[in-house]
């Protein structure tokens, strides 16, 4: 054997071929079944339904068996998370956040008809347009459709911080924008502009608001530290083609000793819904083994989309079972969400930055456990009497159990 022989041995190729096929189907053909007994506010599903393992087989191997005799795996898949989302023609559309084995991320389209299984992926990843100062990876795309009549993808764009050279971690966040009108072909636009020193986790409000853009923000001092202030934050801006937030005011701050203590983010863009706009938004608290991410909701009022009407105490949805484990550790986080027309809700959710998932629920659940949740009073002995007023409230009632 010389140094430069590259050859395999005889059958190898066509056994992994249909080895790799195989499983490929066997994992994208699974049907989906829910996972143990719901909370009454959502069904947690079982398997996850998109992972670095779904994707199609083409973007990872190189099926040339002369240039390939082993069949390896070219450009292998790290991880898909953190998509948006949104419903049309009848199929739940995923933007996935797909990142590749060398840590950059990029975007690629799945669609299912049933929401729980069966994302099959557009025949190629989206190409997205760069501005004049290209993105060094990107990341985290809310899907808005907005009553302007375009859909609109803001995300994280993320370049080198020139003005820490040595420091090859520093890095600088700001929110990209691109808006299609068929998912395909994206037309790039400025990158936002805002008064803070960098921007992630902005949404785009679906409609307007005085005749202007509403956008969601979250203001940050650094790129992983939000500073002093810090919190999801609202600003407007008359046109998207020269996107500028020159007011940004904190709506939902972090709070000390709460699920939002270090930092929070607004999810997916927010539902309207009889009682309100319903908001899905992480938040983040430190511990010893690290920072933990957890889902929570609130509502704001239908003309007034900044001013929060109700806000369920706790947490959503919190890492579980394998979720917690994962390149990320002890996170879960959403930035999309489904409404189909029957007002049945899809939410979409990563875990530990590593793989999708999805809980499904309903408008009117949502609607009633962030009317009828009591709201986090903020110390122990707080929720102790919450809690007492419960079990007095219940034993009043003959429950029939
Ligand atoms: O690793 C957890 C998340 O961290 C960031 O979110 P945030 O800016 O709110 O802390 C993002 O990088 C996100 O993609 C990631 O899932």
């Amino acid at each position: 054997m010389t140094r430069t022989d590259f050859s395999s041995p005889d059958g190898l190729f066509d056994m992994r071929l249909k080895q790799i096929r195989d499983v490929h189907r066997e994992l994208t053909e699974k049907a989906n079944a829910p996972a143990g007994l719901s909370n009454g506010i959502f069904q947690r599903w079982r398997d996850p339904v998109v992972t670095a393992a779904h994707v199609p087989l083409d973007w990872r191997y190189d099926f040339d068996r002369t240039a390939n005799p082993w069949l390896m795996e070219r450009l292998g898949i790290n991880a898909t998370f953190n998509a948006g989302a949104m419903y049309r023609n009848g199929r739940h559309v995923l933007v996935l956040r797909v990142e590749g084995m060398d840590r950059k991320s990029f975007f690629a389209f799945a669609e299912s008809e049933t929401g729980v299984d069966g994302f099959r992926f557009h025949e190629t990843p989206v190409v997205l347009p760069q501005t004049d100062d290209p993105d060094t990876n990107v990341y985290d795309m809310r899907l808005t459709e907005h009553e302007d009549g375009w859909i609109y993808g803001l995300f994280c764009t993320e370049r080198k911080d020139h003005d820490n050279p040595e420091d090859t971690s520093a890095a600088v966040a700001q929110c990209g924008i691109a808006r299609t009108k068929d998912l395909v072909s994206w037309e790039r636009l400025p990158d936002l502009v805002s008064h803070s020193g960098q921007q992630r986790n902005v949404v785009l409000h679906p409609e307007f608001v005085d005749g202007k853009y509403g956008l969601y923000t979250r203001p940050q001092d650094g790129f992983i530290s939000v500073g002093a202030g810090g919190g999801i934050g609202w600003g407007l801006c008359d046109d998207m083609t020269k996107p500028v937030v020159d007011e940004e005011v904190i709506v939902d701050p972090k709070v000390y000793h709460t699920i939002r203590e270090l930092k929070n983010g607004q999810g997916p863009t927010p539902l309207r819904s009889p009682i309100g706009w319903l908001h899905l938004a992480h938040g983040v608290r430190n511990t010893a083994a690290g920072l933990r991410y957890v889902l929570y909701m609130f509502v704001t009022d239908l003309a007034d989309p900044w001013r929060i009407i109700h806000r369920p105490g706790g947490y959503l949805i919190g890492p579980e079972g394998d979720e917690r484990v994962g390149d990320v550790s002890n996170v879960v986080f959403s930035n999309g969400w489904t409404l189909t027309p029957d007002g049945q809700v899809f939410i979409y959710y990563a875990s530990s930055d590593t793989r999708m998932h999805v809980a499904t629920s309903s408008l009117g659940q949502l609607m009633d456990y962030c009317v009828n949740t009591p709201e986090d009073p903020l110390t122990s002995a707080a929720c102790v009497d919450q809690r007492i007023a419960l079990i007095r409230a219940n034993s009043a009632i003959d429950s029939g159990s």
